[in-house]
């Protein structure tokens, strides 16, 4: 974009009259960020207005979630104004930084909400015609503050400060039907620019609002009661994004949110096509759909639909949408996968059903009828089945996961369709995760190989011959990263943190697959070798938590007061000072995690063999110059690959060993035989901490007195990510360990989103 300081500084003014009825003088921060970036926005709609009008054929990337995080910095770098912006602000004594304030766009929970924002950054980057659909939740992820070490939730009111970076397009407003009521579904556009390229996609999301404005009169009466209870109910539809990450909850507001998302976004699709004289036959020529996960399968049934009430046979419609449709699997957790009761979703939605049924139907003529192929089965809809059946590809995450995928809990759909099945490895955008977050390292790597890297990341292998070169350069920056955090840290959460100790750092959404708990287990244990004496050069450590629990997740938000008492404990204790600091950030989201990922030494990836899908933080870490602390599993398996086993620090059972472990398993052997661990377990129940509510007996049980007892093998990998966990720390800051940092910085190229955007435009949707 080419910017004229006079003219943007104009153009702010104008806005802050127009809008706000002030000017830069006397505007606060929330009204010049409002216009600050309607300023912007005006000046892009051109470009914007351009892309839209392409006949090319689009893919529409159908998510329950888009984790956005932040706008204004991200959009500010990818227009190439980043500097210009600051400079004209300062000019006018503003500093670009007070937007630091505003709220994230947290409209998803973790690692599939933040694939699919980063998905939309590279496909503008790489200049693929890729939009979003969704859904405008009113208030996103909760906010995350803990009181007496227990996590409590606020409402995400993330329209606080405004929502400039989108536009309400009454125009293209729809009505979506339920058995109950009818909705209106009205879009609010986001611009999404791709890096200095003047191409801008489009994320639409849908907001529910009533059909008719509300009726008071009728209301008053108590006539038309159905109506009136239509409005009050419409706008719950988005109201709140369900806080769950790897777990199903049976909401039927949620089967509500899902279908209102999907039929919405197919009658704009459809109209679209309409407008442009398209036979419906022919729609896979203009489109096609990746289903993010199962949250919106409810879109092929309703296309089905669709297509016959304009005029196609079933058979006609079923080979449109065989087309059309492609299915990404996120995790292999059975209480994650979606079913939803048959009798709730014909009685909600009985067009829909009817649909699922017919494609039932289908399969029966057409699979072995062995009972191993089935949509719906003594009552409930699997809607994986759904999608796998019809879908034209079926994709994993990570080639561990897809490998999974084929020969475990899809194998008998990889034996019928072995062609639908492929793996696309997840990958960040190298521009909100490196250029935009360490700037002070992206100019580092600038200085000696140029700027190719920040479109092309495999350039960075270029990198290599110059590590020693840059060795101190690193250091330095690595340093002056800590410190900031550290300050941030300081006055968030008011633990201090001396910036010359070991960032150990384990940031992502707590579950008890990901193992949160082995990494509290430990600090108790370092922390008793300490007390005890038996170790006096233990390396000045910060063991740094960042994660949010769905809050009817119960172990896991044990989890979490258990290491906020951990927390206390150590950082209360005068004689561990020096060794070590504790501290459980809260509200952990994504413009933390800019801030963490830069400055981390270490990054922890720990879930059980065979558990993590992919994992995206780690490969934000090992982009940043973080070695990895991990198991072998989802794509840590690819960062070992490509960096060195030898440059990160691999422990624990593998996915074949899992299997076997888990088949004989016995975690009250495994404490008994060894005091150090037992005395860390203990802790759970032995006085160490005040546990008021149960909650640390409850973890305590589950570890050892359960029925299925440590379920992901805490106990078993403890002694050998111990002993890794040790050596990594005693590396720690000699040349051979930063050489190692670099080394994932040179070996990142893979896990570039430009990368897995690219397959999948080439393997799977065939757009260019
Ligand atoms: C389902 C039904 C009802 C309510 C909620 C849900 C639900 C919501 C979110 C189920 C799952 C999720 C999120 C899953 C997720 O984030 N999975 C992660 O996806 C990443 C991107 O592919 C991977 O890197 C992670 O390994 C995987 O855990």
């Amino acid at each position: 974009m080419e910017f004229k300081r006079e003219e943007f500084l104009r153009a702010v003014e104008g806005c802050l009259s127009a809008e706000f009825a002030t000017d830069l003088e006397r505007a606060n921060k929330k009204e010049l960020y409002n216009a600050v970036s309607k300023a912007l926005m005006e000046q892009i709609y051109p470009d914007w207005e351009a892309s839209g009008r392409s006949e090319k054929k689009r893919c529409a990337y159908f998510s329950a979630e888009f984790l956005m995080g932040r706008a204004i910095f991200s959009n500010l770098l990818n227009l190439g104004v980043l500097d210009d912006v600051t400079g004209a602000l300062a000019s006018v004594g503003e500093d670009l930084k007070q937007f630091e304030e505003v709220e994230d766009a947290a409209l998803g929970n973790g690692g599939l909400g933040r694939l699919a924002a980063c998905y939309l950054e590279s496909a503008a980057s790489k200049r693929l015609p890729l939009d979003g659909y969704g859904i405008r939740y009113r208030y996103g992820l909760f906010r995350q503050t803990f009181r007496d070490g227990y996590q409590h939730e606020e409402g995400d009111d993330w329209l606080r400060w405004g929502d400039p970076w989108s536009v309400r397009v009454e125009r293209d407003a729809v009505e979506v039907r339920f058995a109950d009521q009818t909705v209106r579904a009205v879009p609010y556009d986001m611009p999404i620019f791709g890096y200095r390229n003047n191409v801008v996609n489009t994320l639409r999301l849908w907001s529910a609002e009533p059909v008719q404005a509300f009726d008071f009169a009728s209301f008053n009466e108590m006539r038309g009661e159905n109506k009136a209870a239509d409005n009050f109910n419409a706008t719950k539809i988005t109201d709140v994004l369900y806080p769950n990450d790897n777990t199903m909850v049976g909401k039927i507001l949620r089967l509500r949110q899902q279908y209102f998302m999907v039929s919405a976004s197919l009658q704009d699709v459809v109209r679209k096509l309409k407008a442009r004289g398209k036979d419906l036959r022919e729609l896979p020529r203009s489109y096609v759909f990746q289903l993010n996960d199962t949250h919106p399968v409810l879109a092929i049934p309703e296309l089905l639909r669709i297509l016959q009430e304009e005029g196609l046979s079933f058979d006609e419609a079923f080979a449109v949408c065989g087309q059309a449709f492609n299915f990404t699997n996120h995790t292999i957790m059975a209480e994650a996968l979606e079913k939803w009761d048959a009798l709730a979703l014909s009685d909600l939605l009985p067009g829909v059903y009817e649909q699922i049924v017919a494609v039932q139907q289908r399969l029966e003529s057409e699979a072995p009828a062995d009972g191993r192929y089935y949509i719906i089965r003594d009552n409930v809809v699997h809607m994986a089945n759904l999608a796998i059946y019809v879908c034209a590809k079926v994709n994993g995450v990570a080639e561990i996961h897809t490998n999974i995928l084929k020969t475990d809990i899809f194998r008998d759909w990889y034996e019928l369709y072995p062609e639908k099945f492929v793996n696309i490895t997840n990958g960040i955008t190298p521009r909100r995760w490196l250029l935009l977050n360490n700037p002070a390292l992206a100019a580092i790597i600038d200085g000696k190989i140029g700027t190719d890297w920040h479109t092309d990341l495999k350039a960075l292998k270029k990198l290599k011959p110059f590590i020693p070169d840059i060795l101190g350069d690193f250091k330095r920056v690595k340093g002056e990263n800590k410190a900031k955090l550290a300050a941030y840290i300081k006055e968030h959460e008011g633990v201090d943190i001396p910036p010359h100790f070991i960032f150990d750092v384990q940031v992502k959404r707590l579950h008890e697959y990901k193992r949160q708990m082995l990494n509290a287990l430990s600090i108790l244990y370092f922390y008793h070798k300490i007390k005890s004496g038996e170790m006096t050069d233990f390396p000045p450590t910060a063991f740094i938590f960042g994660a949010k629990a769905a809050p009817g997740y119960y172990n896991a938000k044990a989890i979490i007061k258990f290491i906020n008492e951990i927390a206390r404990l150590v950082n209360s204790d005068e004689e561990v000072a020096p060794y070590m600091r504790v501290v459980f950030v809260q509200n952990y989201n994504v413009s933390y995690a800019e801030k963490i990922v830069c400055a981390a030494d270490v990054s922890e990836q720990i879930s059980m063999a065979g558990m993590e899908a992919s994992g995206t933080g780690n490969m934000k870490f090992m982009l940043n110059g973080t070695v990895t602390l991990g198991t072998l599993d989802g794509a840590n398996v690819e960062i070992c690959e490509e960096a060195g086993r030898n440059n990160n620090y691999i422990f624990g059972a593998t996915v074949e060993e899992v299997a076997a472990i888990k088949r004989f398993y016995s975690p009250r052997e495994i404490v008994e035989q060894d005091p150090a661990l037992k005395r860390a377990v203990e802790t759970l129940v032995d006085g160490t901490f005040p546990d008021e509510k149960g909650m640390l007996r409850k973890l305590h049980e589950s570890l050892l007195t359960v029925h299925n007892p440590d379920r992901y093998l805490v106990l078993f990998d403890f002694n050998d990510y111990v002993r890794v966990k040790e050596e990594l720390l005693r590396d720690f800051g000699s040349d051979a360990y930063y050489t190692k940092c670099l080394m994932n910085v040179c070996s990142a190229g893979k896990f570039s989103a430009d990368r897995s955007v690219n397959d999948y435009a080439r393997l799977i949707w065939k757009i260019r």
